[in-house]
């Protein structure tokens, strides 16, 4: 893959996910659709400060309690999660028992593959492909699941997902975890647990919790779980936008 920024340059990391996107239309991983759905993840990030806030270290927390009790807990992995954090989704599979399976809003069987052997040749297991699962009520192609994943998870955690299948899965009974960096979109107001942050951030930092919090008693994790509030997490992140920018438009030089 061509790195563009230099190491020196003030936006390198930004210009590396690009790169790395752009990389994954090129391998056949990434929609180029998705490119367009990461400058709006951008655009979030840029108002949240392009850093973990509070209000996602609360959601983290409460998704990581969710991953380690639930029975069968599944990683719902589309183009972009694929290419940004593949060997960080491998880790949060092997640590969590979960499954990975692949679920595509632009049908492509080839994308679909593509994305298996990417993952599995950095060491993933089995990676699920839709099958004879299917979505009440959803007409894209995100409708489409495996019956041994999503259909049977009691837990799903959906990077870049959209609003209706959102919906839709928790209708279906299942807890769903969002990771969305924007705290307006529809997904993150139907998600269980929305965690407004950007996804490479995230990743690594559930990998971290896991690792503290599965030596938790199981009531302790389900008393966090019981205890939260996704509505009170999303009011606070968008405060938080407000209260930035209205620092910003004083000061120009402030940073929050
Ligand atoms: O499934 P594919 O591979 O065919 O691609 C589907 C895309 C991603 C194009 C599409 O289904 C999709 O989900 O696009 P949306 O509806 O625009 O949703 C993307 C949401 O994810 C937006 O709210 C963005 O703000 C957010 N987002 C983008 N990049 C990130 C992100 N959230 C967290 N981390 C990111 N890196």
């Amino acid at each position: 893959m061509k790195i563009n920024a230099p190491k020196s340059h003030p936006r390198y990391l930004s210009n590396l996910y690009r790169d790395k996107l752009a990389y994954g239309v090129k391998l056949g991983i990434t929609s180029l659709q998705g490119l367009t759905a990461h400058g709006r993840g951008e655009a979030f990030d840029y108002l949240l400060g392009e850093k973990t806030n509070d209000f996602a270290k609360i959601a983290i927390k409460v998704a990581t309690c969710m991953l380690i009790t639930a029975r069968h807990p599944v990683i719902s992995v589309n183009g972009n999660t694929a290419i940004l954090a593949p060997a960080e989704i491998i880790t949060l599979a092997n640590l969590t028992n979960a499954s990975i399976e692949v679920n595509l809003f632009h049908a492509s069987k080839k994308r679909e593959n593509n994305i298996v052997h990417y993952l599995k040749k950095l060491g993933a297991g089995t990676v699920l492909l839709p099958n004879k699962g299917i979505i009440p009520g959803i007409d894209s192609n995100r409708r489409m699941i495996s019956k041994e994943g999503q259909k049977d998870a009691d837990v799903i955690l959906v990077p870049l997902e959209d609003g209706d299948r959102t919906g839709a899965l928790v209708a279906m009974g299942k807890k769903v975890i969002a990771i969305d960096l924007n705290p307006l979109s529809r997904t993150a107001k139907r998600a269980n647990v929305t965690i407004v942050d950007n996804l490479v951030r995230v990743i690594p930092d559930l990998i971290c919790q896991v690792k503290i919090m599965r030596s938790y008693k199981k009531e302790k994790l389900i008393s966090i779980i019981d205890s939260y509030d996704n509505h009170l997490v999303l009011e606070k992140a968008l405060i938080y936008i407000a209260r930035r920018l209205t620092l910003l438009s004083r000061n120009s030089d402030v940073m929050v």
